[in-house]
């Protein structure tokens, strides 16, 4: 067997894509993480059209990941404490529907799982606004480029990963230390 026939995919969106890989990538049983673009109407979309707004996109990640290892329910988890789920189009000072909270869902035990968390963390009063993460099928997904993808690995001492990537990488390490790849 090889790794697709036993791995899942999980793509989501939750703001800038350089902060969902750097945290992600940390958990154990993710196996790859691909930075990217989904949910527009644009055929191969460029950073620049995606963060010019106009491209209808969400800056994604797509997650590969082995549910013997790590289910879907504790990447959704992840997912949720990393970034704002109540701040439509909008994580922080980034503004803009390429920042929009989106899970988009690899079949319909994904989108139960989505939605059965969504409701939990809602009936748990988490965050005092409600969530506005949407829930939908997975479209095209379009993989940015080259120098966006491990980006907070190859590019640690830029501001904007020292101030917004390393907290949101650092909240996943101390709220899921179990869970880390041991390396
Ligand atoms: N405001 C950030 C967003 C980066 S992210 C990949 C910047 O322009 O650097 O959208």
């Amino acid at each position: 067997m090889n790794s697709e026939e036993t791995t899942e995919l999980a793509t989501l969106g939750g703001g800038c894509f350089w902060c969902l890989e750097a945290a992600f990538v940390q958990l154990a049983g993710v196996e790859s993480v691909v930075s990217g673009y989904a949910g527009g109407s644009m055929q191969n979309p460029d950073y620049r059209s995606v963060c010019d707004g106009d491209s209808g996109h969400a800056e994604v990640v797509q997650v590969r990941f082995d549910p013997a290892v790590i289910d879907y329910r504790t990447l959704l988890q992840a997912f949720f404490a990393i970034h704002d789920p109540t701040t439509p189009n909008r994580q922080g000072n980034d503004v803009g529907t390429q920042y929009r909270s989106v899970i988009f869902t690899h079949g319909a035990e994904q989108e139960n799982a989505a939605r059965a968390v969504i409701a939990e963390l809602t009936a748990a009063k988490i965050w005092s606004a409600p969530i506005v993460t949407a829930v939908s099928p997975a479209p095209t997904f379009w993989p940015a480029e080259d120098h966006h993808q491990n980006y907070f690995a190859n590019n640690p001492d830029q501001g904007y990963c020292q101030f917004v990537v390393a907290p949101k990488a650092a909240k996943l390490r101390k709220v899921f230390a179990g869970r880390l790849k041991k390396d």
